[in-house]
């Protein structure tokens, strides 16, 4: 029983101050009001509201599928990969001043429930008196709200929660806090008005904190009218204690999003939290609604394997790449002054690529992304690297529009809205440099038109200062260019396809920005990540208060390569509080 004695070591200063930065790293969100009709196509009305207020309600922590088993108790100084489910049921709203507000005929003539379960990493700290817990986005994960005209929900049988209409869905993509267990004695687990119902069964005492995001990816617009859409996020905030005082513990918890009864026992031994194999919770979420336009509610990032790009905390480019290659192709070449020609293998195209979209980094003023493209080699000595947005383009260079396609996420990868994204905007070339014959000899580069960029300065640029401009002489801007890229984020990490995969050779072919747009086409998961860069004719930028004006020419192609990524990752995520502000 030594784990006993662990788990009641007092709470100190050390492991607060451990959870002080873990709670700094967290995304915030803004609040929305949304428009709710409670009872759908029934008599009642639509109403203001700013955020749900669920009653008091259970949660399970037990095994993941391919993850240890059990998991309780929780061996201290590890993290453990286990599985979540909870439910509850609505007992009330905040209107748009934010004031406690009643939903007419709520829990008497018919009642709002949520079922949940995702993975969850749990961390135990080096006596075991505290958890922090962090989503494991290898776990099943669903969300859903129900709306039922029978008002049968039971917090002791667990049942009734998810046997109603479907009116949301989503997945947990956030999920953070803590659990800390107290040194007082052990309690009964069930200390409820109505009295102990599980036969003495006892429990550590503690209490915790928790914010977790849900991604909407499907609203019932009878019921959530205006203000919440596929691709919204619902912020939330939970209590986790022990023992229960408000509710009882469910005897039973719903695996599944189909499922409409619960059949996860509850099998918490003698001594919740020290027995196992499962341990409860009582908890008390509530939520408010972030809107996001449903076809803009996703970001990327491109890089490195390990990374995928992406500088964890901060939410920035890394400034790893990924890499890919165009297969060699036969091109025809002249054999002497005859006018015959031979067939001849051309070298290919090799490139790496990084970067991210839809995400604020460190460098402004630039707030949408950055994209860098480096050409390493090519048939004609082709070299560059392209530069559209923050200061490593020219000034005024930027993301301008993403849009996402192609629903849900695969399985390997994170919990995303969306499989593939489109980007466009204005990048700068530098250190380009090109043969001045071209490869077939006829005077025609591969890419017509590519021999007309104009390379940016490289360091003089407006708000450098004269010095800067002296070292570096030249023309402040090179030609700017418009340039769209196109990713699908398929493998994680995104370099291997699978047996029997269909990855067509130029990707799914969805391309948003086409008229008419292209967005339905659905690409397969087992396909490598794949990855596609078009950039159009240069023009001579003219910056208005640093806002690029000028010729935009968006039709004359003059670079484009495609392919399936040899190395590196592109992840698409839901935009998160950092992205909105
Ligand atoms: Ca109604
Ligand atoms: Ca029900
Ligand atoms: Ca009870
Ligand atoms: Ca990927």
């Amino acid at each position: 029983m030594k784990l006993i004695r662990l788990l009641f070591q007092s709470f100190n200063l050390c492991r607060l101050a451990v959870l002080a930065l873990f709670f700094s790293a967290l995304p915030s969100y803004g609040a929305d009001v949304i428009s709710l009709d409670p009872d759908g196509t029934g008599p009642r009305g639509e109403t203001i509201v700013s955020s749900f207020d669920w009653a008091p309600g259970s949660i399970l922590i037990g095994s993941q599928a391919g993850g240890p088993s059990p998991v309780i108790p929780i061996p201290p100084a590890s993290t453990t990969a286990a599985q979540s489910y909870a439910h509850g049921a609505l007992v009330g709203v905040h209107d748009e001043a934010g004031d406690p507000a009643n939903l007419d005929g709520l829990n008497t003539d018919y009642q709002i429930t949520f079922t949940v379960s995702s993975g969850v990493a749990v961390t135990a700290n080096g006596d075991g008196s505290e958890v922090l817990f962090s989503l494991d986005p290898l776990g099943n994960n669903f969300f859903q709200i129900l709306y039922d005209d029978v008002v049968n929900a039971s917090s002791l049988s667990g049942e009734g929660y998810s046997d109603g209409d479907v009116i949301l869905s989503g997945q947990l993509v956030a999920l953070s806090g803590n659990f800390a267990a107290s040194d007082a004695p052990l309690e009964a687990l069930d200390q409820s008005s109505n009295g102990d119902d599980w036969a003495g069964t006892q429990t550590i005492v503690g209490e915790g904190a928790q914010q977790l995001a849900v991604l909407v990816s499907y609203v019932d617009k009878d019921f959530f009218t205006s203000g919440l859409d596929k691709g919204s996020i619902l912020p939330f905030n939970n209590s986790q204690v022990l023992a229960f005082l408000q509710t009882n513990p469910s005897d039973a918890f719903d695996e599944t999003a189909a499922s409409q009864l619960p059949t996860l026992v509850s099998d918490v031994g003698a001594f919740n939290g020290i027995d196992g194999p499962h341990m409860l919770l009582q908890i008390d979420p509530n939520n408010a609604f972030t809107f996001i336009p449903p076809e803009q509610a996703c970001r990327v990032t491109g890089g490195g394997n390990d990374t995928a790009g992406l500088t964890e905390g901060v939410l920035g480019w890394d400034g790893s790449v990924a890499e890919a290659a165009a297969a060699g192709s036969l091109v025809e070449v002249p054999v002497g002054r005859s006018g015959k020609t031979k067939l001849q293998e051309s070298l290919g195209y090799e490139w790496t690529m990084g970067g991210q979209a839809g995400a604020n980094t460190a460098k402004q003023p630039q707030p949408k992304g950055e994209w860098e493209h480096n050409n390493h080699a090519g048939p004609e000595g082709l070299q560059f690297a392209f530069h559209g947005g923050t200061s490593s383009g020219g000034p005024g260079t930027e993301i301008d529009e993403i849009i996402c396609t192609d629903d849900g996420w695969c399985k390997q990868a994170r919990p995303a809205p969306s499989k593939q994204i489109d980007f466009v905007g204005i990048g700068e070339f530098s250190n380009f440099q090109i043969d001045d014959t071209s490869y077939a000899g006829d005077g025609v580069y591969t890419f017509p038109g590519i021999g007309d960029v104009v390379v940016g300065s490289g360091g003089c640029k407006p708000g450098n200062g004269p010095k800067s401009c002296n070292q570096n002489p030249g023309p402040e801007t090179g030609t700017y260019h418009w340039f769209q890229v196109h990713i699908e984020d398929l493998g994680e990490p995104g370099n291997k396809a699978d047996d029997g995969a269909v990855c067509p050779e130029e990707g799914s072919g969805n391309n948003p920005f086409a008229e008419p747009p292209v967005v339905d086409n659905i690409a397969d998961c087992g396909c490598a990540d794949f990855y596609r860069i078009t950039i159009y004719q240069g023009f001579d930028p003219m910056l208005v208060d640093g806002e690029v004006t000028g010729n935009i020419n968006k039709t004359d192609k003059i670079y484009e390569v495609w392919g399936y990524l040899d190395g590196g990752n592109f992840q698409i995520h839901p935009l998160t509080g950092f992205d909105l502000k």
